[in-house]
């Protein structure tokens, strides 16, 4: 008997999906949003299912998925942010709680999370990873989201 596969197709009609994007190096985090909303209008989802939520900084992400999650409106979520490495620690504990928050949220909810939050070194690294010579992060967010939201909906039935 041939086994079982599960796996999400890159179709996102009818999905409601919300965008958290922080602020901070806004320059970076635009092109990300510009990117994901790509992303999610070339696969299929509505304009009007989408609603975008902007927050001062990668902070302040985990709690804004935490509330967006528990009102039950959207299927999924992308998180946008840009955390680059300054002459401080701040760096390792914005990126760290940004990243752990953020996954604590999908997993205490259950919905999908893409972690769109670039954690870089330079500030040419966040370039290449915002539409220049790595892709758009915040594009593959969105394709990210659309395939773990039928993913989770096959499993869940
Ligand atoms: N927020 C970011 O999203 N990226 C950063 O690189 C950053 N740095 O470096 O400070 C940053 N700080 C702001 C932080 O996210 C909060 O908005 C702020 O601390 C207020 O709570």
């Amino acid at each position: 008997m041939p086994h079982l596969e599960i796996e999400g197709a890159l179709r996102g009609e009818g999905l409601r999906v919300a965008i958290a994007v922080a602020r901070f190096n806004s320059f970076i985090t635009d092109r990300l949003l510009d990117g994901a909303l790509d992303g999610l209008r070339r696969h299929g989802v509505a304009d009007e299912a989408v609603t975008v939520v902007r927050v001062p900084g990668s902070w302040e992400l985990p709690v804004t998925v935490k509330a967006l999650a528990e009102s039950r409106k959207y299927d999924a979520i992308i998180c946008l942010g840009a955390v680059i490495r300054g002459d401080t620690p701040h760096f390792d504990y914005v990126a760290g709680e940004a990243a752990k928050g953020i996954g604590q949220a999908m997993l205490s909810t259950g919905v999908p999370v893409a972690f769109g939050v670039l954690t870089t070194n330079t500030l040419e690294q966040a370039i290449d990873r915002a539409g220049a010579k790595s892709g758009n992060k915040g594009f593959d967010a969105a394709t990210t989201v659309i395939e773990m939201a039928g993913v989770l909906r096959q499993i869940r039935g």
